[in-house]
């Protein structure tokens, strides 16, 4: 497929996948959903780490409300369509950092919050915006929101649709972290780095170990902790890092 709404670029082991339509503030239709999917599942060996981000302004502003096709049937597109667009995010074998460059609405919101890392620029913001157009949040809002900041705050943010700007994002706990804006491009690009040289195995068993987390007892997570452990245990990575903290020197890790 050739791309017509977003840019994919590799640089260095990382893949930026830019949403591409900024007179719309990047606005999500079919197109673009169908892109997403198909640029994280298919993903270039070399890749160890993903940034999504967006152009212009804005990160993404959610549904595009001119696109009647989607509102017919909401179910079918939200089934057909978001699911799989998230699950590409979620289950991505690299980590995926979502840099949030500026407003971030409704489903462009949770398309950010579904990445492993969030990066905003301090003049970003995040808005539930649903219920302002008589809608419920979903992409995962639902899940992801009260299990990061409480349900006090998700349900504030749900009902009232209002802003939460990235630092009070980040003081939430909703976010990693935010940037001032003059520092987020060289900040989100040095926290790519950092996961694309580090070990992409262990990257990929924390991200499992945390979300099998929520549903997990202590003594089934106990299980697959000593699991995967064992696992990265048995791997180059490990001999390497061990190697390189006996030596003195940084580790190289192997990718994938
Ligand atoms: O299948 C389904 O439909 C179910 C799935 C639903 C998931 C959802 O995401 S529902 C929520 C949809 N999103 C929204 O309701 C947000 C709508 N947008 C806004 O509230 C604001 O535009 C923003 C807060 C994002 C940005 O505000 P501002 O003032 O910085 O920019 P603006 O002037 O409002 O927008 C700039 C342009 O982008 C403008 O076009 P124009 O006038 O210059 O020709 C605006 O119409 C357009 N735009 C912004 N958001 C959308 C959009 N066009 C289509 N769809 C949008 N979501």
């Amino acid at each position: 497929m050739g791309f017509e709404t977003i840019q994919f670029a590799v640089a260095d082991g990382v893949a930026t996948l830019t949403l591409n339509r900024p007179a719309v503030m990047n606005a999500l239709n079919a197109r673009m959903r169908a892109e997403i999917t198909q640029a994280l599942t298919t993903l270039p060996r070399e890749v160890r780490a993903v940034v999504l981000t967006g152009s212009g302004r804005g990160f993404c502003s959610g549904q595009d409300l001119t696109d009647a096709g989607a509102s017919v049937n909401l179910e079918r597109t939200l089934r057909d369509e978001y699911e799989p667009m998230l699950a590409a995010i979620t289950g991505c074998p690299v980590p995926v950092i979502a840099a949030v460059n500026g407003v971030a609405a409704g489903a462009g919101a949770n398309l950010a919050l579904a990445a492993d890392v969030v990066i905003a620029a301090e003049s970003a913001s995040f808005i539930q915006a649903f219920t302002r157009i008589g809608l419920i949040p979903d992409a995962g809002g639902t899940w992801i929101i009260p299990r990061a900041v409480g349900m006090a705050r998700a349900m504030g943010m749900m009902l009232f649709a209002e802003p939460v700007p990235a630092r009070q994002a980040a003081e939430w706990g909703m976010i990693w972290q935010a940037l001032p804006d003059a520092d987020f491009a060289a900040g989100v690009a040095a926290r790519a780095q950092t996961l694309a040289k580090g070990p992409t195995g262990a990257f990929l068993a924390i991200r499992q170990s945390l979300a099998a987390s929520v549903g997990n007892d202590i003594q089934e997570q106990l299980e697959l902790e000593a699991r995967l452990q064992g696992q990265a245990g048995r791997s180059a990575d490990f001999a390497e890092g061990v190697a390189a903290f006996l030596e003195k020197r940084p580790a190289v890790f192997c990718g994938r």
